[in-house]
């Protein structure tokens, strides 16, 4: 199967920045290339981005785990896997780190249920790669906070938003398939160090 690549980090970290310009970059070389952004990406998939980011009232932490859930299994299903099996490489803008930093570090909800719902949702598919982009909370939100209004997740406190880092960082440190990129660094700079990353690591056209 083609490779399958996520961008992980707090809000603002330019993962759909840099998403975007990996997808230009391998496309223009010929790689068959397909983008897709959690929660999303089916029909049901934007109806549960609509209902947890689109604002209104408040969600219990197991619901909005589930609907995260939901989403991700139609898009695995749907999308994912399809896609991977015709031979394109599918970058993801989100995927099941999200829900282990935002649902487990940021709600409290156990990791022990996390991977369980993991192991449901995805069927143990899991990125080859996944491109961490670093952020200090303080400085995602502020470039997300240029964008109004802000979503249920920008709108909760610093003390949330430093708990989902932590539980990234986390991440990075005990698994050679997730690598930490400084995000504070220009744009530039960032997408050079993500090209190193993909083309070191893959068989590319
Ligand atoms: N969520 C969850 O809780 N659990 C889950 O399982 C999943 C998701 C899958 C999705 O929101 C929300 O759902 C998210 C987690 C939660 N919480 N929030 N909030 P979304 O899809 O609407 O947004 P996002 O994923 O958080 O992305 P974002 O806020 O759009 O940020 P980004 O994609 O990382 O950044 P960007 O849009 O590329 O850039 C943001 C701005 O910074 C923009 O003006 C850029 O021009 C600028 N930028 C980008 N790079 C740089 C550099 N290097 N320097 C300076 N400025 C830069």
């Amino acid at each position: 199967m083609s490779p399958l690549i996520a961008f992980e980090g707090p809000e603002g970290a330019g993962k759909t920045t840099q998403l975007a310009r990996l997808d230009r970059r391998l496309s223009a070389m010929g790689q068959r290339v397909l983008s897709l952004a959690e929660p999303g990406g089916t029909e049901l998939g934007e109806a549960v981005r609509s209902l947890l980011l689109g604002g209104g009232g408040q969600t219990s932490p197991v619901a909005e785990l589930l609907l995260f859930g939901a989403s991700r299994a139609e898009l695995v299903a749907q999308r994912i896997l399809p896609a991977l099996a015709a031979g394109e490489l599918v970058l993801l803008d989100r995927f099941t780190l999200s829900s282990r930093a935002y649902q487990g570090g940021g709600r409290g909800i156990p990791q022990i249920w996390l991977e369980q719902l993991e192991f449901w949702v995805a069927g143990g598919l899991r990125p080859d790669l996944t491109l961490l982009l670093d952020l200090p909370p303080e400085q995602g939100l502020a470039r997300a906070a240029r964008r109004q209004p802000l979503d249920r997740m920008e709108g909760q406190g610093l003390q949330f938003h430093a708990r989902v880092a932590r539980v990234y960082r986390e991440a990075a440190a005990g698994d050679a398939s997730v690598v930490l990129l400084d995000a504070a660094q220009p744009q530039e700079v960032v997408a050079e160090r993500i090209w190193e990353q993909v083309t070191s690591r893959f068989q590319l056209p």
